[in-house]
């Protein structure tokens, strides 16, 4: 008997930066991606500008910073990964066919906010732009596969960004609570799973991966994240008032991920606090509906004096999630000690395991610690369904010459994953979904590469942009088309 429930949504994500391409067709506006070049596991990914006078130049956002007066812009002679990506924009229906015929029953996608107000604060939506997503949306309908969308994968419209403040200014809540608005009403009876900000957590992280983080630099990122909060928020009312029907969920970077290194009560404080201000601090703030007993602590040791109205409060509390869905890769360990070996990681640098394995990329190869993520969110969020939203290994592939693709390393990943689920399941966790992370192959977010392969199918396309785009099966396609067929049993 499968300890999955019978309508477990098997699926796969991916996001519209990543994946879409056609970065100027349909009147899309320019979005911040669209400035970034490729970069490697060791060599980062840059922002591209212009100065007044001419001059141009880059810098990386890991140490770097745009000059006073500079525009960031599409230079010549850079090689900019979101320009075609895979070419999800044309290419969707064969993709979504792939779909199906591994059995998907949830697709993990995300809207452009460019392509529906390009520059962020228009007026009147792009027709080009709400026409792309309802063509996808009814496609999918077709092979009945539920959207789960995204409404803001990273990516905001550069002019937004640029020129009004981005998420730094108030003002962006209006018009993103705008954006939202219309995409709710436009795709009302299309889509019924909404996230509203991937990996929100993310801005706060940021003290924790870049050294010397500047105390004032936190104290933008948790008013930024505040803003967001609250446009969160809004959107859920938002939803709910257009159509009763719809799921609003949280995306969170990573579960409770984070290992004391060793069991000195130092080091297990530390851990508690990490988690306190990089994962739950989101989590507890948009699930509960206000923010939690540690924050004022947080913001004094910082020294920040949050801009929070009476209306915020009231938003915050009206517009409490559906659900709690999270990204899961792998684990790291906390210390307060500085002198440790250090690993890479999406957002999870930490002090290395010595009991796990790491991929290529320094992540950790760690399925026990996604059954214990999800006890622990369970145990802290009562009632509140789960869906793991992202979930993969990140690895080389090659074909062979028939074109075939033999990736066992990744079915042993996705495998282990599954059964740390299924046990999780079993232990009582209310888990709805399981979308894992670049279901085909697409760009990396963190590097800009492309032979950072996720996918179940492999797209022909190269790091500096060069291939055929053609879509191949690799051997983990047959292999989750038997896990869902089977739904989550027959897992060899
Ligand atoms: C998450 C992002 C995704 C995705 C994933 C894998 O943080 O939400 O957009 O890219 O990580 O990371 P990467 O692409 O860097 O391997």
């Amino acid at each position: 008997m499968s300890k999955f429930p019978k309508d477990f949504y098997w699926g796969g994500a991916i996001a519209a930066n990543q994946a879409e391409g056609g970065y100027k067709e349909g009147g899309k506006g320019l979005t911040s991606s669209d400035v970034s070049t490729a970069g490697t596991h060791t060599e980062p990914r840059y922002t591209t500008y212009r100065m007044p006078d001419g001059t141009e130049g880059k810098y990386s956002y890991f140490g770097g910073k745009l000059p006073e007066g500079a525009k960031k812009a599409v230079l010549e002679g850079y090689y900019y990964p979101s320009h075609e990506a895979i070419d999800f924009y044309h290419r969707y229906k064969e993709d979504i066919a792939l779909f199906a015929e591994m059995g998907f029953k949830m697709f993990r996608m995300s809207i452009a906010w460019s392509r529906i107000f390009p520059k962020g604060n228009e007026e009147t939506p792009n027709q080009a732009g709400l026409d792309f997503y309802r063509d996808v949306f009814t496609e999918l309908k077709k092979h009945n596969i539920e959207p789960l969308v995204t409404i803001q994968h990273y990516d905001v419209p550069l002019y937004l960004d640029e020129e009004l403040g981005g998420w730094n200014n108030r003002d962006t809540i209006a018009l993103f609570d705008r954006y939202t608005e219309t995409i709710f009403k436009e795709y009302k009876g299309l889509v019924k799973y909404w996230l509203t900000f991937n990996e929100i957590n993310t801005s706060i992280m940021m003290k924790d991966l870049i050294p010397n983080y500047p105390k004032a630099a936190v104290a933008k990122s948790v008013q930024l994240l505040h803003y967001q909060m609250v446009a969160s928020a809004r959107a859920v009312q938002r939803a709910h008032e257009i159509d009763p029907n719809y799921v609003v969920g949280c995306m969170i970077a990573g579960g409770p991920s984070k290992y004391p290194l060793t069991c000195d009560p130092k080091d297990v404080l530390y851990t508690q606090k990490e988690l306190q201000e990089n994962t739950y601090y989101a989590a507890d703030t948009m699930i509960r509906g206000e923010y939690p007993y540690y924050a004022k602590r947080f913001w004094n040791e910082f020294g920040i004096e949050l801009d929070i109205t009476e209306e915020d409060k009231a938003d915050l509390k009206a517009g409490k999630v559906d659900m709690l869905t999270f990204s899961y890769y792998s684990t790291s360990c906390k210390t307060y000690r500085k002198d440790v070996e250090t690993t890479g990681g999406n957002f999870i640098m930490g002090a290395k395991n010595p009991y796990l394995k790491y991929s290529e990329w320094g992540w950790s190869l760690d399925p026990d610690g996604l059954r214990y993520c999800l006890n622990e969110y369970a145990a802290r969020y009562p009632g509140v369904p789960m869906m793991v939203v992202e979930n993969g290994l990140g690895a080389v592939d090659k074909m062979e010459e028939d074109g075939s693709i033999h990736d066992p390393y990744r079915i042993e990943y996705l495998r282990e994953h599954i059964k740390a689920m299924a046990e999780a399941i079993e232990d009582g966790v209310d888990l709805r979904g399981y979308t894992p992370w670049g279901c085909i192959d697409l760009v990396s977010a963190s590097t800009g590469e492309m032979k950072k392969r996720y996918g179940f199918i492999y797209v022909d396309k190269n790091n500096d942009g060069t291939g055929t785009l053609n879509r191949y099966k690799k051997d983990s396609f047959y292999w989750y088309k038997k896990v869902i067929a089977s739904n989550g049993e027959e897992l060899d």
